[in-house]
């Protein structure tokens, strides 16, 4: 419009300057006319008939709140769940018919890119670093550490004394054979009782225990977790299951299934992420014999009157097999061998074995007949590891009896 009304005034100037003729006079005027005209007519376009925005589009994977295109109208833009927005939340249409900002995008949320803080911690943003307020029973800088308290909380009382049962006993030619059930142990010298390994409180603290490392609230996914659009989904290696949640993974139970090869003269161990078949050979040792007197027990046969290298070897050997995870927390009861009455002045309970079972385990008494496999220091799987506990009775330093556990335990490659 400046312009139009610049040429005009100058045209205007030029004719009363000159004193031009009619002619010019009138081919002006007609200029002048034709050129209202036009401006005339791209006003009226944009006023009357172009009031409004151009047509906005919701962004894929989300929604548009608003349908108004007019002048001074807002719309809103919101994305679906599993979505983040990109760029502006509203845009407005503006005086000049042209929407203001850009239009958004909804992004995938990456669900499984790690949150800094570990185990359920919340995530508390300061001027260029974070901080960690961790959930109860963690610490540390990314709250990855368990605290002592948290694992006792978890844990059952580990206070149960010896288990007793009767044994099963039967007279054959005058003499009397003993067999218990199997996680219990024919123990003192009588060999008419059956003592309680604790196998059943150890199966439930190692249930505790797996419960617990499981709880990692912190975690989205257990073992893997892959990005998918609007959402994830967790994986698990082989020999596992997702859980119901959909997060967790749970060892498959081979033993329990025929998804075992082991064969009839093997017993069938369930480990986390696999299986083992195991068979018990009775140890060949001089100077004494033994046979099997259930699939995880040796009993040494009756030495000869006054032969003392066989009574110096041991009266039995039984084999227990545990399962664990990988990088358990220790220190940390694996196994308890209990006697049901002392025999003798002294109960002495002891880890054989060389350097590398010592790494990770002793043994220590619990209470006076009570003697505890304990875990020192944490074992990174896969790894089998076997440790042999000695229970010895003895009177004034001569040996009465000789009592050996086997403990094989097979850890899993993962944490779980
Ligand atoms: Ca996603
Ligand atoms: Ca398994």
């Amino acid at each position: 419009a400046a312009v139009l009304c610049t040429r005009i005034i100058f045209q205007l100037t030029f004719l009363l300057l000159d004193c031009p003729s009619r002619r010019e006079l009138q081919g002006t005027l007609k200029q002048v006319q034709k050129l209202l005209t036009a401006h005339e007519t791209s006003y009226c376009n944009k006023t009357i008939y172009q009031t409004t925005c151009p047509k906005l589009d919701a962004p894929t994977n989300g929604r548009k709140l608003g349908k108004s295109q007019s002048v001074g109208h807002e719309v809103h833009f919101l994305c679906d769940p599993g979505y983040e927005l990109v760029g502006a939340e509203s845009r407005l249409c503006q005086e000049s018919l042209v929407w203001s900002g850009q239009q958004p995008t909804c992004r995938d949320i990456n669900e499984c890119a790690s949150s800094p803080c570990l185990n359920g911690g919340t995530c508390v943003d300061e001027a260029s670093q974070f901080s960690c307020v961790c959930a109860k029973g963690w610490a540390g800088v990314t709250c990855q550490t368990a605290t002592h308290a948290a694992a006792a909380t978890t844990l059952p009382a580990a206070t149960n004394g010896p288990f007793v049962r009767p044994p099963r006993c039967t007279i054959t030619q005058g003499t009397t054979h003993c067999t218990c059930e199997p996680g219990y142990t024919i123990s003192g010298r009588d060999s008419y009782t059956c003592t309680g390994i604790s196998t059943e409180l150890d199966t439930v603290m190692m249930k505790a225990l797996i419960l617990f490392h499981n709880g990692q609230a912190g975690r989205l996914c257990q073992h893997a977790c892959v990005n998918t659009a609007g959402g994830y989904r967790c994986t698990c290696p082989a020999g596992y299951d997702v859980t119901r949640d959909g997060r967790g993974c749970k060892d498959i139970d081979e033993c329990a299934t025929r998804l075992n090869n082991c064969t009839k003269d093997q017993t069938c161990i369930n480990t986390n992420g696999g299986f083992q078949c195991v068979r018990v050979e009775c140890p060949k040792i001089p100077n004494a014999t033994y046979i099997k007197t259930s699939p995880m027990r040796c009993e040494r046969n009756p030495c000869p009157m006054d032969n003392k290298a066989c009574s110096q070897t041991p009266n039995s050997f039984s084999y227990h097999y545990l399962s664990l995870v990988s990088n358990l927390s220790a220190p940390r009861v694996m196994f308890r061998v209990s006697a049901l009455r002392q025999v003798g002045d002294t109960l002495r309970f002891s880890l054989l074995g060389g350097r590398p079972i010592r790494r990770y385990f002793t043994v220590q008494r619990s209470d006076r007949l009570t003697g505890q496999l304990m875990l020192v220091s944490p074992v990174q799987g896969p790894a089998t590891l076997e440790a042999e506990v000695e229970m010895m009775e003895l009177e004034r330093r001569e040996q009465l009896g000789r009592y050996i556990t086997k403990v094989t335990m097979f850890v899993s490659q993962y944490d779980f």
